[in-house]
């Protein structure tokens, strides 16, 4: 038995996350414990911060006397050198028993690294163009809020901006979708091209992708490549947003080959961004760090 330790239990990914762990294949094995804002940290095996980019600084190095391992939710970790950042079927490999932090991605860039990964054997990926159609609830229990106010920006309308607008005009939504992307497929070179946009649907972040190889795609294998990536499901059928909420795995469909240029290819990928997208992936990196370094 391990001692999971779950921080920012009242926001809405320290509620699922709560839920996902009494789902995890492994919940017999763990006692878990929530901890909300007020209350003092004690020792536990595995830490799961459910909380944001402000908290996730201040409490993460304070937890390294309380716990083994922290797997930060939060953005604030996720670029910096020597952190690993987990999607576990693509780079759980980038964990090790010395490691003690963990960043777990952004929910936009899940469903695109996800179709990524198993193209990277058999093709020199060189530039992907992504735009996204996000939902509410990715703004969390605020955003959620706002959008039930019938004069709401957010209602019947589509939203070009997502967090922060810097210097260089990209939103912080944007960056971290390059940047993200780039670390997780350990693809430093590859060329990101994001925008972000919020739609008036309540779960599951779409995302249309364009992408070019070196190579000349070949359509007859390419679907089963995508297939072979554990957390996709690619079968015939076009999925939307609503269609995937709840469901743990990334969904492509609308896969073709561009008209003039067969380097390129174009699909649509949808995955709940709660779920795969936040709370299911954290827990699937507990399950993995339980594996690996408790389970003898
Ligand atoms: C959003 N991806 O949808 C962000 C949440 N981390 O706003």
């Amino acid at each position: 038995m391990i001692t999971i330790g779950v921080f920012g239990v009242r926001g809405i990914v320290g509620q699922l996350m709560l839920k996902q762990l009494e789902k995890s294949p492994y919940a017999k094995d763990y006692k878990v414990l929530g901890f909300g804002r007020q209350d003092k940290p004690q020792k536990v095996d595995i830490a799961i911060l459910c909380t944001d980019e402000t908290v996730s600084p201040q409490l993460a190095p304070e937890l390294k006397n309380y716990a083994k391992f922290v797997i930060d939710m939060s953005s604030y970790y996720r670029q910096k050198e020597g952190v690993p950042l987990v999607i576990p079927e693509i780079n759980a490999d980038t964990i090790t028993k010395d490691t003690w932090l963990i960043a777990s991605p952004n929910c936009t860039v899940t469903g695109l690294v996800l179709a990524l990964n198993p193209l990277k054997k058999y093709y020199t990926l060189e530039e992907v163009f992504s735009s996204s159609y996000q939902a509410i609830s990715g703004g969390g229990k605020k955003l959620l809020e706002e959008f039930e106010n019938p004069n709401s920006l957010y209602r019947a309308n589509c939203v070009p901006l997502i967090g922060s607008v810097k210097e260089n005009g990209f939103t912080s939504e944007e960056l971290k979708g390059i940047y993200e992307a780039k670390k997780i497929l350990g693809l430093p070179n590859l060329r990101v091209f994001s925008h972000t946009v919020r739609v008036p649907v309540k779960v599951s972040h779409g995302l249309t992708i364009t992408l070019r190889a070196k190579e000349e795609f070949n359509m007859q294998t390419l679907p089963d490549i995508l297939r072979s990536q554990k957390g996709v499901v690619l079968d015939g059928k076009v999925y939307t947003n609503k269609e995937v909420e709840g469901k743990g795995e990334a969904f492509i469909s609308r896969l073709r080959q561009d008209i003039e240029d067969k380097h390129v290819i174009h699909f649509w990928c949808v995955c709940d961004n709660l779920l795969k997208g936040a709370a299911l992936n954290g827990r699937q990196i507990a399950d993995y760090l339980f594996e690996e370094f408790f389970n003898d």
